[in-house]
């Protein structure tokens, strides 16, 4: 086998919470009058920490905030986000996502999570996975985010094996980055496809199958 396992980042990889993430930034930004916070901007938001993300809308805010009220903003955005999140079902884990998997579980390739996200555990348990990973590094468990390795060397660790043995599958340019630095074969899909350092680059989630199967 080509590699013993896979660690696959969860927003805009498993599933597409990017896109809420997307739209609970721009809620709060448009509640500061931001001046016009889009969907570039949003690209920086990828894979890094909640703090910095809202340092990304506040860049566009003729304001300056306290620690407390920047943990407020923050805290009120997770709000937004979880109003989606408890929307989450079943239904939003594609088929092609889940068959991909079963494919890969199947061939004896053990599989993880490695997600900056606190909110990972409640996202799984949303689209029915919670049992699912053989192991899960997320938000809880790191001190430092993408595009640190941490998130991802944690990952190798749980499931026992090297990151020589590892892929990392991240939609983010700062989660490839994370993967290089920690000594990672990369697969980049969605935005992060633009990034030339990955080692592969999947047009759509069943590419896996053929890399790594
Ligand atoms: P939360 P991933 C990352 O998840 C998101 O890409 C990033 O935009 C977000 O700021 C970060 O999680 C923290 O998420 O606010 O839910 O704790 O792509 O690493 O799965
Ligand atoms: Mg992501």
């Amino acid at each position: 086998m080509r590699y013993d396992g896979i660690i696959f980042d969860l927003d805009g990889v498993i599933c597409s919470t990017d896109e809420y993430h997307y739209l609970a930034w721009k809620k709060l930004a448009e509640k500061l009058d931001a001046k016009d916070f889009t969907r570039k901007d949003n690209e920086r938001q990828r894979g890094v920490s909640r703090m910095e993300s809202l340092e990304v809308v506040l860049e566009k805010v003729d304001k300056k905030f306290t620690e407390e009220e920047k943990a407020a903003l923050a805290t009120e955005k997770n709000g937004y986000y979880r109003e989606m999140l408890a929307k989450m079902s079943e239904k939003d884990l594609t088929d092609e996502v889940k068959d991909t998997l079963d494919a890969i579980k199947a061939a004896g390739i053990k599989i993880a999570i490695g997600s900056s996200s606190k909110n990972a555990k409640f996202i799984l348990s949303r689209i029915g996975l919670a049992d699912y990973f053989d192991a899960i590094s997320d938000g809880e468990n790191i001190t430092r985010t993408k595009p640190d390795p941490q998130v991802f060397t944690m990952a190798a660790e749980f499931l026992g094996l090297p990151p020589s043995r590892c892929l990392v599958v991240e939609d983010a340019e700062a989660g490839i980055r994370a993967g290089v630095a920690g000594g990672f074969d990369t697969a980049a899909i969605g935005s992060a496809t633009k990034c030339s350092f990955a080692n592969y680059r999947l047009s759509t989630f069943s590419d896996l199958k053929a890399i790594v199967l």
